[in-house]
This record gives C-alpha cells, sequence and structure tokens, in this order.
C-alpha cells in the first residue's frame, strides 16, 4: 500500500468501535506507598540491585499519581473514546487480603469519574504484576489460596466501580506472569522453576474463573481476559521447525486459552514441561472452563521458529530475520501478523468479541525540537497495524476496538525507562509530556474515522 493510502479502509469501523491507549499502575503511578499502600513484588524487585537496567524503579514513573487530571486531558485532546489502566492491587488491601485501604479506592474512583467526565470510556484491568508482597510471603500465585484472594480483591473493586466501568480485564498475560516470573525469572518475583511454573499457570486460569464468577454475582456482563498472542511461523518446512511452531503455538498462543474456552491444556504441554507436568484431574480441567466476554489481545510482533533441543523448554528458538525492520527491543515489525492472530481467534474459539488490548512499539526517539517530536518509526508502525486490525474488521473478526500500548513513556519492568512506547513523550526529568507525532497521527486517525468522541 502507499504512503497515502489511509490507515483504516472506507468502510470504516463499526459504531462504539473503541479507540484508546493502554498503561498500568505499577509502570506510570509513581508513590507505589502513598496513602496507605502496601509494597508490591515489583516494588521489591526493582529495589534489589541488578534486577532492572540501570537499577530504575518506579518510585516516580510518569508521577501520574499525582498528574492524573492532566493525564485524562491529555486524552481527551488526543479524541480517545477509551482508556485502559490497571488497578494497584496493594492501594486496595495493603497486606493483599482482608483491611480495605479506602485511600486506594478513592484514586481511582476519581480517575474513572473523571474519565466519564469526558466521555472516555473506562477498561480495568485487575491484575497487571503487581501483586502485594504481602501475599508473595504467603506463597504468591504458588499458593492454592491465590484464586480466592484475587475473587476477593475483584470483588471489592466490582462493588466500588461496577456502577461506572463497563469492561473488565481479570489478568494481563498470564502467560508472562508465569513465565517470566517463574519459569525465566526476567520478571518479578523471579523465580526459574518449571514446575512452580505448571502450578502458578494453573492458579491463575482458577483466578480468572474465580474472578468471572464473582464478577456474574455482582451483575458485571463485560468480563474479559487479556492475552499477549504471536503466531509462530516455522522456519522451514522440515518436520522438525514445523513441530517446534507447533510446540510454542501451544506454550504461547493456546496454554491460556485452551482451558478458558475448552477446559482442557493443549496436548503439547505435557511434552513441553515433561515430569514437571502436574496430573490434573478431570474435574480440575473442566473448573478452567470459563469463556471470556471478550478476548484483549496484546499484539507486538511474530515469532519464526526452529527447532532446537537446546532451547529448554519448548525445544524451539526465534530465528531473526534480519531484513526485516525491528523496533527497539528487537522485535520484528510485521503488522501481518495482527490480522493472523485476530484471524486465527476467530476460528479457533468462535468469533469471539475481541479488543487489541495493547499494540505499539519503542523506538529510540529523537529530541524534541520546537514542541514537536518526530517519532516517525513509531507512526508508521501505528499506521501498518491500525490497516492490519481493518483487514480483520473486513473478514469478519467481531473487533470491538483498539487500544495503543501506550499513552506514555513509562518504567518497561526490567528494561526500566530505557525503551519508549508512549505516544506521549514524558521528560525524564521534570516529567512534562509532550505529544509526539505519532499521538498526532492517532488523533488524525480517529477523527477521520473514528465516530471518536
Ligand atoms: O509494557 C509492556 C508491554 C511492552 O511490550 C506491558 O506491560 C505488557 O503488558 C506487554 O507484555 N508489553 C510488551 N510485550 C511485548 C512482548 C513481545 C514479544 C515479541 C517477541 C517475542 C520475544
Amino acid at each position: 500500500m502507499s504512503e497515502r493510502t489511509p490507515a483504516m479502509p472506507t468502510d470504516s469501523p463499526p459504531n462504539g468501535f473503541l479507540w484508546g491507549a493502554a498503561t498500568s499502575a505499577y509502570q506510570i503511578e509513581g508513590s507505589p506507598l502513598a496513602d496507605g499502600a502496601g509494597p508490591s513484588i515489583w516494588h521489591r524487585f526493582a529495589h534489589t540491585p541488578g534486577r532492572v537496567l540501570n537499577d530504575d524503579t518506579g518510585d516516580i514513573a510518569c508521577d501520574h499519581y499525582s498528574r492524573w487530571r492532566e493525564d485524562v486531558a491529555l486524552m481527551a485532546s488526543l479524541g480517545l473514546n477509551a482508556y485502559r489502566f490497571s488497578v494497584a492491587w496493594a492501594r486496595i488491601l495493603p497486606e493483599g487480603t482482608g483491611r480495605v485501604n479506602q485511600a486506594g479506592l478513592d484514586f481511582y474512583r476519581h480517575l474513572v469519574d473523571a474519565l466519564l467526565e469526558q466521555g472516555i470510556e473506562p477498561m480495568l484491568t485487575l491484575y497487571h504484576w503487581d501483586l502485594p508482597e504481602a501475599l508473595d510471603a504467603r506463597g504468591g500465585w504458588a499458593s492454592d489460596a491465590s484464586p480466592g484472594w484475587f475473587a476477593d480483591y475483584a470483588q471489592i473493586l466490582y462493588r466500588a466501580l461496577g456502577d461506572r466501568v463497563r469492561l473488565w480485564i481479570t489478568l494481563n498475560e498470564p502467560w508472562v506472569i508465569t513465565a517470566g516470573g517463574y519459569l525465566y525469572g526476567d520478571l518479578a518475583p523471579g523465580h526459574c522453576n518449571p514446575r512452580e511454573s505448571a502450578i502458578v499457570a494453573h492458579n491463575l486460569l482458577r483466578a480468572h474463573a474465580a474472578a468471572s464468577a464473582s464478577g456474574r454475582a455482582e451483575g458485571i456482563e463485560r468480563i474479559g481476559l487479556a492475552v499477549n498472542l504471536e503466531p509462530q511461523d516455522p522456519a522451514s518446512d522440515s518436520p522438525e521447525d514445523q513441530d517446534a511452531a507447533a510446540r510454542r503455538d501451544a506454550f504461547i498462543n493456546r496454554w491460556f486459552l485452551d482451558p478458558v474456552f475448552f477446559g482442557r491444556y493443549p496436548a503439547q504441554m505435557q511434552t513441553i514441561f515433561g515430569t514437571d507436568w502436574p496430573d490434573f484431574s478431570a474435574s480440575e480441567l473442566d473448573a478452567l472452563r470459563a469463556p471470556p466476554d471478550f478476548v484483549g489481545v496484546n499484539y507486538y510482533s511474530r515469532s519464526v521458529v526452529r527447532a532446537d533441543p537446546t532451547a529448554q523448554p519448548v525445544g524451539a528458538r526465534r530465528v531473526r530475520q534480519d531484513t526485516r525492520p525491528h523496533t527497539a527491543m528487537d522485535w520484528e515489525v510485521h503488522p501481518q501478523g495482527l490480522t493472523d492472530i485476530l484471524v486465527w481467534i476467530q476460528g479457533r474459539y468462535g468469533n469471539p468479541p475481541v479488543y487489541i488490548t495493547e499494540n505499539g512499539a519503542a523506538f529510540e526517539d529523537p529530541q524534541p525540537v520546537a514542541g514537536r517530536l518526530r517519532d516517525r518509526e513509531r507512526l508508521a508502525y501505528l499506521r501498518s497495524h491500525l490497516r492490519a486490525a481493518s483487514r480483520a474488521l473486513r473478514r469478519g473478526v467481531d473487533l470491538r476496538g483498539y487500544f495503543a500500548w501506550s499513552l506514555l513513556d513509562n518504567f518497561e519492568w526490567s528494561y526500566g525507562y530505557a525503551k519508549r512506547f508512549g505516544l506521549v513523550r514524558v521528560d525524564p526529568v521534570d516529567r512534562q509530556r509532550l505529544i509526539k507525532d505519532s499521538g498526532r497521527f492517532y488523533r488524525d486517525a480517529i477523527r477521520r474515522y473514528g465516530g471518536g468522541r
């Protein structure tokens, strides 16, 4: 397509399409212990020397905890009609269970009210990786009690905000929580234990089911799950590479979706984990069936996969596509993968409602000049992925909205502040906000195709 082809086709997205941006609590808020909040595993992890690049922490982050009004105004000026954010569990329940901290609830209630006043639909993620430290001390997600803790926490929020928040997400990226936190160890709490990771995954699925049930009991109608998905393309047509890609597809794309839709794990999980795979009973598996009202898709890239027995536990590794463009994270820019993965969901899981809950890219930004930041690569990434989303719409995918990752440059987990995904620049010294060219482009695209606000 030529540079001039519009981002969306003339048959623009359906009425009520959500045009949003996404963030998460620990990545933007700062002031993690303010007003009675308890510490989270990310607070501890970031304060452990050597865990995060440059030993960066979320102590200040984007200072959204004090600047949230300004940030809502920024969203309005971008023309967003939706905003996805997460709630910090330890602000609501400093010890993880039990005593509720009213100041924490008030923070999110004020935020939600300000969004609604601007006609911006809130999409609330209950868990985006910041488990209360007090619960980690009781075994964290490996504890058999964790689904109950989560459902109780969810119930508090349903009751506090259920009259104004329509769209709920239980967990953000259970795969990343499991693999990053408990298998590879690069994310909090930093464990490397295959057997434990399989149990954690199972408990996260139980937690999703339990929080969905408690939401139903409170009359909440739209409860989703946000998953990271990436097409797994075999590097060759050799049976080894095809099998490797199929294993990685089960591991990354189906480990969580198959259980919630079908009440079973992909057969390959047993192959991948071997003796570390627990023996789940039929009733345990059946209890995992909790089809979400919508699937939240976080899409960044695809993987081209080669068999490699040394790359455990999956026996597969990604092959870098050297001739293709890559982001600052070294992820291939591959917009067609977004269309492909949406069409895959449509076929495999019966065309459920879908939101793209994250899509975006880190690039090295130039310095702003005269109040303008020309982030051409991010703009091109955004444009090509909006087109990819529109192709999925044309193929009948029930796509209801698009959320750019991210509204703001923020704390990119183990990369600290080194990787910037924002449509809006946050000055590293004074935290001043500046809408980048990609943000202006997004605003124009919303105006043009959106229905917008
Ligand atoms: O900031 C995180 C973004 C950035 O890139 C966000 O908190 C997460 O929800 C999400 O995981 N995020 C993210 N994921 C990209 C993973 C891409 C992997 C593609 C290549 C495979 C190695």
